[in-house]
């Protein structure tokens, strides 16, 4: 039988009961309750009010018609927002859109490093946009939003806010209180079609690292951006934090294509799947990788050695959002890293107070995921935890200095 066969009875049927005849419906449930009572609460020696719907089943002839036809309308609609949300392969496989434009991941040769002219665009829910973040702390780089500049700093930064109702396109708008300082924009779209002659079309993705001067985007893709900051520094000590070393350069690429696909993607991957069969692949990877990155945990200090590289800023992001956000919303909480990834735990608090732990806020971004990618998550609902305060993260700490924890290079 046809979808629409199925469909439009339904229909049908529930917008008479809910249009058409309100009352009769009240009266089929009064009915009921008297029958059966005492189904009400009572408080204070007063019934509570009871909402019983509209009783679609005392109008639609078979409960078989009604579920299947509710089972194909929902599931239809869900694959459709999801299509539109993340791309999707012919096994229900997520598959990630490719970054349209930047410049490679070399710092263009014209640009001079000076302080206040890069802007970085980054959203608190986004682990692309936590990744570049975090390397930029890493290195001193990112102006303090407060207090005199070190001279260490070049990159200013604004917090964009998530909120695909107010935004044009993509999800991220602005607030007041932290506004776009290149032309006020409204939304990211806004920032978009200011650095792009005759308009923007494609993905408004965050991060974004724009040239303030010129009013053009420099990249964004956030490994791009991670890997070009690595080679420019203001720094006027003579050394800077190095997290791509020479001599580690093939371990941390090795180890960064097997993090992103099984780890940082594999999440995405559960999350977006559209069949069961794509969701077991993705959530195998993840714990395949996660496995591996503890085992590599239990015998040093990161995941590259004894000192911070690209890898370990790679991981993070995923990782402190995984108890907390990607174990329920995503499906893959199997196994968790506070209960069974126990190096993991180590290396990612020593990682969040290396990078500072006011970098990132977890609770902000566990409402961000649930009420903003509604496909997954209709009702919007909001779980209660696990919070930053129940998984033993610092919160709202500045980064903790130790030398040790990086390899420097000369400048
Ligand atoms: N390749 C990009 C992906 C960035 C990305 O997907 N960002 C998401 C937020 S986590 C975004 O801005 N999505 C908005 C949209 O797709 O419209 C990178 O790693 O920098």
């Amino acid at each position: 039988m046809s979808a629409g066969k199925w469909l439009l009875p339904f229909l049908c049927h529930a917008a008479a009961a809910l249009v058409a005849c309100p009352s009769h419906a009240h009266v089929l449930h009064s009915a009921r309750v008297s029958a059966r009572a005492p189904v009400v609460a009572v408080e204070d020696g007063k019934p509570a009010p009871s909402r019983g719907g509209v009783r679609l089943l005392e109008w639609i002839p078979s409960q078989q018609l009604l579920v299947t036809s509710a089972r194909f309308a929902w599931n239809t609609l869900w694959k459709v927002m999801l299509s539109e949300l993340a791309p999707q392969s012919d096994d229900g496989d997520y598959v990630r859109p490719a970054p349209q434009m930047g410049t490679g991941a070399t710092w263009p040769a014209e640009l001079p490093v000076v302080s206040g002219r890069y802007h970085l665009y980054l959203g608190n829910a986004c682990p692309w946009c936590h990744r570049v973040a975090a390397s930029a702390r890493l290195r001193q780089q990112l102006l303090a939003k407060t207090g005199p500049p070190q001279p260490t700093q070049f990159l200013s930064f604004t917090r964009l806010v998530s909120d695909p109702q107010r935004a044009s396109r993509g999800g991220w708008v602005f607030d007041s209180d932290d506004p776009d300082p290149l032309c006020d924009a409204a939304d990211l779209k806004g920032v978009y079609d200011r650095c792009t002659p005759g308009g923007y079309s494609g993905r408004c993705t965050a991060p974004l690292l724009v040239d303030l001067e010129t009013s053009t985007i420099i990249s964004q893709e956030s490994a791009d951006i991670i890997r070009m900051l690595g080679q420019v520094s203001l720094n006027p000590s003579g050394r800077a934090v190095d997290l791509y070393p020479t001599a580690l350069r093939a371990d941390i690429d090795a180890t960064c294509k097997w993090v992103y696909t099984q780890v940082n993607n594999g999440v995405y991957g559960c999350g977006f799947a559209t069949t069961q069969s794509a969701y077991e692949r993705a959530e195998r990877g993840v714990h395949e990788g996660l496995s591996r990155c503890d085992e590599l945990l239990s015998s040093q200090r990161f995941l590259c050695g004894a000192q911070i590289t690209e890898a370990d800023v790679w991981l993070l992001p995923t990782a402190v959002r995984f108890d907390g956000i990607y174990a329920s919303f995503f499906r893959c909480g199997r196994r968790q890293i506070r209960s069974d990834y126990p190096n993991i735990a180590r290396w990612m608090k020593e990682l969040l107070q290396l990078t500072g732990s006011d970098l990132f806020d977890l609770d902000a971004a566990r409402r961000s995921y649930y009420t903003d990618l509604f496909p997954l998550n209709p009702g919007g609902i909001v779980p209660s935890g696990p919070s930053a305060a129940d998984l033993g993260f610092p919160v709202g700490d500045g980064p903790v200095e130790d030398a040790t924890a990086f390899s420097w290079r000369s400048v």
